[in-house]
């Protein structure tokens, strides 16, 4: 028992006296971990301490499967205009690790005329050597041909089960002849489409009416991609999903429209997912306000926030279980140089917020601490839904044999956001201020203390490339 040794992938640990939540069920009990895996989970383990290489008081403690963040971009270009997200798989995967996240999902983006094998080639290689959790990338599909058609059964049996598309964002985008194409090969093989769904016609004439009418300012941004734009694209996916006989997850739903169609066609037995993300939780649409001049920039993301009756259907819809899982979109871009290139017109500005180290915390905080969420959803919406929808066999849960990837938090330890105390290479917060529970005291990746008592102790490139299985299309849970 050697207080403060830390443990590494081969040693053994016990984490003792904690609150263990699943999502099925709490209940007072220690933790067994030895060379990465859960070995048990019971209570009174803590009477056999003899030769366990570090033993965690959890006393009054929350014990939790760590993080599944299955989108995030780190160091990835973004969008239509292309510029490049300021955290790398070091800094971003540090501040997952305080955030609480054992897992991320990042994006590796086929270059036009491109293949996808290169495209995870390429991703592999610049993850491996800095990400001080475990990895694993959904492939973008921007240049549909018939040699990437044949590419996909092949990555989706060998651990890329799952591949994304905008259905906007210029050369980025998918039409929908080459959206279903991908969806009659997913469906055969068991992959999944993850699509970002907003009308790119709608959007398209929006901006260039603002513009024409000199409403450049970054205000603007959230007019020029209403709810509507979202619901129509969602219900689109949706249904070309349908006709193929595909599997589809909606990312990042943010208005009440989006959210019924995707209650809708789960009731009548279509394979859809849904996640939302905790911008669109937490802040509305009063971000935009024009008096904010270009501070308005730090909140602009697509889609944006919405007013409060959206705010409102998302909680409902996270509560009814027609979005099954919160991702953070972490796309995080610096204030000064980066967002302020566009305060004079908002098509100029880099989409995206930061998110993976608040997402935990702001789940926690707004929805089990204010009484919207049990515990047990909590876990259910950050890690087990996350694990069970994208393939990752051995992550999300607390159980003999799966890694041993948790997170040990004080429920009444509570932080003051700041970008002074997050681990992002960036100069703001969107959340400035908010006081939020659930940030870990100890962060602990495949039996590895990486936080420790809010100190890191991971080394840079620890990360390990996660396994996913091809997608269980049945499953609708
Ligand atoms: N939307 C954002 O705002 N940022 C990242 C990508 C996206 O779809
Ligand atoms: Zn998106
Ligand atoms: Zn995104």
């Amino acid at each position: 028992m050697k207080r403060g040794y830390n443990v590494d992938d081969k040693g053994s640990l016990l984490i003792h006296s904690g609150n263990v939540v699943t999502a099925t069920g709490s209940s007072r009990s220690d933790v067994l971990v030895r060379n990465g895996s859960i070995e048990a989970v019971a209570p009174g383990l803590h009477g056999a301490t003899e030769g366990v290489d570090r033993v965690i008081d959890a006393t009054g403690h929350w014990v939790m499967p760590g993080g599944i963040d299955t989108h995030t971009h780190l160091a990835h270009p973004i969008g239509r205009l292309g510029v490049t997200t300021a955290d790398d798989f070091y800094t971003g995967t540090v501040a997952g690790a305080f955030g609480g996240v054992t897992t991320i999902v990042d994006f590796g983006l086929q270059e036009q005329g491109g293949t996808l094998g290169e495209a995870r080639h390429q991703r592999l290689a610049m993850i491996a050597p800095d990400a001080v959790i475990d990895y694993g990338f959904h492939i973008i599909v921007t240049d549909v041909n018939e040699n990437v058609l044949s590419e996909m059964e092949g990555l989706i049996n060998s651990g890329f089960p799952s591949f994304k598309i905008y259905m906007t964002y210029g050369d980025k985008k998918i039409g929908d002849d080459d959206l279903i194409r991908l969806m009659e090969v997913t469906a055969e093989h068991g992959g999944l489409i993850y699509a970002h769904c907003e009308n790119d016609c709608a959007v398209t004439h929006l901006i260039e009416r603002h513009l024409a009418e000199g409403k450049t300012g970054p205000a603007y941004h959230a007019t020029s991609r209403p709810p509507e734009v979202e619901a129509e694209a969602t219900n689109r996916a949706i249904m070309l999903a349908e006709l193929a006989g595909a599997s589809i997850c909606i990312a990042h739903v943010t208005s009440s429209g989006a959210a019924r169609h995707v209650a809708e066609a789960r009731a009548r037995g279509v394979s859809v997912w849904a996640e939302t993300c905790p911008q669109y939780l937490v802040l509305d649409s009063s971000v935009y306000d024009a008096g904010g001049g270009c501070e308005v920039a730090k909140f602009v993301c697509s889609p944006p926030m919405r007013d409060h009756s959206h705010v409102d259907a998302l909680w409902e819809a996270l509560g009814a279980g027609s979005i099954q899982q919160v991702s953070s979109d972490h796309a995080p871009f610096r204030f000064e140089g980066q967002k302020t290139g566009g305060c004079d017109n908002f098509t100029q500005i880099p989409n995206g917020l930061p998110g993976v180290e608040t997402r935990l915390p702001i789940v926690f905080t707004e929805g089990v601490v204010r009484g919207r969420l049990t515990p047990e959803r909590f876990v259910e919406l950050t890690a087990t839904a996350p694990a069970r929808i994208f393939g990752l066999t051995k992550k999300g849960r607390i159980e003999p044999g799966a890694d041993a990837d948790l997170i040990v938090v004080d429920p009444d330890r509570e932080l003051t956001v700041s970008a002074a105390v997050l681990h992002s290479d960036i100069d703001y917060s969107p959340y400035d201020g908010m006081k939020l529970n659930g940030f870990p005291t100890w962060t602990i990746s495949r039996g590895q203390v990486i936080v420790d008592e809010r100190a890191l102790s991971a080394e840079r490139g620890r990360g390990r490339l996660v396994e996913r299985v091809p997608i269980d299309r049945p499953s609708l849970q």
